[in-house]
């Protein structure tokens, strides 16, 4: 049948019965209704499927403050998965100001700590860390008879994000729970780095009295582990009758310059909150020792007898074993006012050696930091050392006047290497160690570097860095891991560790560290506020990440005046 067009009579209406009208437009609309359907089943990379499925959640990014955002971004991990996996961050940047799209990325930080922390809370409450895999705690045998590692990591970064039932749900267990009278065998370092910063940054933030009760009183237990010919104190300690020990694992009884040398900042503090001088007399005593000691090439290594006061090994390194002993030195002199000027010298002075002994170029123009065994280097960087491209940073700004520029841009160099560390797996996420010989740059080599357990160096350096340059090529590196995080650690109950970041089918490794809450969500959080959150000029963050304020000239001098120790070597 042919149809004409009838003077007055839409194309539509042509010569049709009502019932025919009705058949096409049912017929019109199912059409309709199957393209559209389609649509979900198209793979998420075409861009039909962007431009007409583009969630709803983003229109929250247009508007006001951070604190409007984070009401209107609901803290549902589905819902941040979706949002991440879904490659929303790409449409977020057509819409948004940048500084939007900063506040954006920011908020979802919040409802990935509460994951990790709902996930710990539900089904490892009370015990070290959570096994997301197999849902349940896990104790270690790095604390002693201690519980809650993953309680007391989390309390600043919760009070920070603004998490504040999960706060109070924190203060509450340390409250009642956290039992200080145990008999195991705990890490001196691991103690006091989660145990004591937690507890004094937790203190500093919220003026809670009870942190600094428990923390007084943990920093006490801690003191017999000094006990030794030195004044060296030994590895591991145990918290009841105060007998400690080295490591099996050190060679002849030695302890490790991490370790004994990761105390300084959190010691100063347990002073200033006691009352009790013993506490920097132990680390000061260190320290003398350290800075009077003759040191291989001007290189500190990394295992020392206790009993001798010699060097057991010349083994030398700024990631695993040394590292955060060059951390603590510049970091004390910030937390010190910048008076500690002992600790600047030793600080720049390790900091030349490094510069001249290990730290090399690639073939491929990547600067990076080896390692030395005894005036041999091994090409190798650990996942640990990432961290100095922030130390590096952080120390540039009080360097010899000549030298300042040259810091930064070597800071910047070695995250620039530690990012590419990163870009180069398939996961986006980086190996315990990588290497740059027999042909690798930046790669892991052996089967057993391939890990990443949740770890924060690599963000933290983009941290400091941001804060320094503000190049937002940091922000973008830090929303990399964010994504590369929400992919591959993600799992139903938490975050994971995976054993190889080359593998695209990911296997994990059913921990979600301590470390995980304490610093790299706290770091990714900070890389994506504003500097006045925490500003680097009050506060300095001990290697745990537990913000620790700055000691002013006036206070030290009314401690210095009141315990009459210590002050010479301050000022
Ligand atoms: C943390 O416990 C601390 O950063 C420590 O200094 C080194 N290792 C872990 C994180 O990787």
């Amino acid at each position: 049948m042919v149809f004409r067009k009838l003077p007055g009579v839409s194309a539509s209406g042509m010569g049709l019965r009502l019932s025919q009208k009705f058949v096409f437009l049912l017929f019109l609309s199912g059409l309709v209704t199957l393209c559209f359907g389609a649509l979900f089943f198209l793979p998420d990379s075409v861009r039909l499927k962007r431009i007409f499925l583009s969630k709803n959640e983003n229109p929250a990014v247009t508007v006001g403050s951070d604190n409007e955002l984070s009401k209107k971004v609901p803290g549902d991990p589905e819902h941040l998965r979706a949002g991440l996996k879904g490659g929303e961050g790409a449409n977020v940047k057509l819409k948004v100001s940048r500084k939007d799209e900063r506040a954006f990325k920011k908020c979802l930080l919040k409802p990935m700590m509460k994951f990790a922390w709902d996930n710990y809370k539900r089904y490892a409450w009370g015990q070290n860390e959570l096994r997301p895999l197999t849902r349940n705690g896990h104790i270690g045998n790095m604390f002693g008879g201690l519980r809650g590692a993953s309680i007391v990591d989390s309390l600043d970064t919760l009070y920070i994000m603004g998490l504040m039932e999960e706060y109070e749900e924190a203060k509450e267990w340390v409250q009642n729970n956290l039992n200080l009278i145990s008999n195991g065998e705990a890490s001196l370092f691991e103690v006091n780095i989660r145990y004591v910063g937690g507890l004094l940054s937790a203190y500093y933030l919220t003026g809670a009295e009870i942190f600094k009760q428990k923390v007084v009183e943990l920093g006490e237990k801690l003191l017999p582990a000094f006990n030794t010919p030195t004044g060296i104190p030994r590895g591991v300690i145990n918290l009841g009758s105060g007998t400690s020990w080295s490591w099996g694992w050190a060679s002849a009884g030695s302890s490790i310059l991490a370790e004994f040398g990761t105390l300084h900042l959190e010691f100063l503090h347990l002073s200033q909150l006691s009352g009790n001088p013993l506490f920097t007399e132990k680390v000061m005593n260190i320290r003398k020792l350290l800075n009077k000691i003759e040191k291989p090439h001007g290189l500190y290594p990394n295992f020392l007898s206790p009993v001798s006061g010699n060097w057991v090994q010349h083994h030398v390194s700024i990631g695993g074993l040394g590292d955060s002993f060059y951390e603590y030195l510049i970091k004390s002199y910030l937390m010190s006012d910048k008076t500690d000027q002992e600790a600047k010298k030793m600080y720049y002075s390790a900091m030349e050696a490094i510069e001249t002994n290990l730290v090399q170029k690639s073939p491929g123009g990547l600067t990076y930091v080896a390692e030395w065994r005894g005036g041999i280097l091994d090409h190798k960087m650990g996942h640990l050392a990432c961290f100095s491209g922030g130390m590096i940073g952080i120390g540039a700004d009080d360097g010899p006047t000549e030298q300042r520029q040259h810091y930064l841009d070597l800071a910047a160099e070695i995250t620039h290497t530690c990012h590419e560390s990163y870009s180069r797996s398939a996961t986006k996420l980086g190996p315990e160690a990588f290497r740059f010989d027999a042909g690798a740059e930046a790669t892991a080599t052996r089967l057993s570097d391939r890990y990443y357990i949740l770890r924060p160096e690599v963000i933290e350096s983009y941290m400091y860095m941001w804060r320094l340059t503000h190049d937002p090529k940091y922000r973008q590196w830090g929303w990399e891991a964010v994504e590369a995080l929400e992919k591959h650690c993600r799992v139903d109950a938490g975050f994971s560790g995976i054993r190889d970041v080359y593998a695209s089918t990911v296997s994990h490794d059913n921990m979600q560290q301590s470390f995980f809450l304490s610093e790299t969500l706290k770091y990714l959080y900070l890389l994506f506020s504003d500097d006045d959150l925490l500003p680097l000029e009050d506060w300095v963050f001990n290697t745990e990440a537990h913000p620790l304020p700055v000691i002013r000239k006036t206070c030290l001098q009314e401690h210095g005046a009141k315990h009459d120790h210590g002050q010479t070597d301050l000022e």
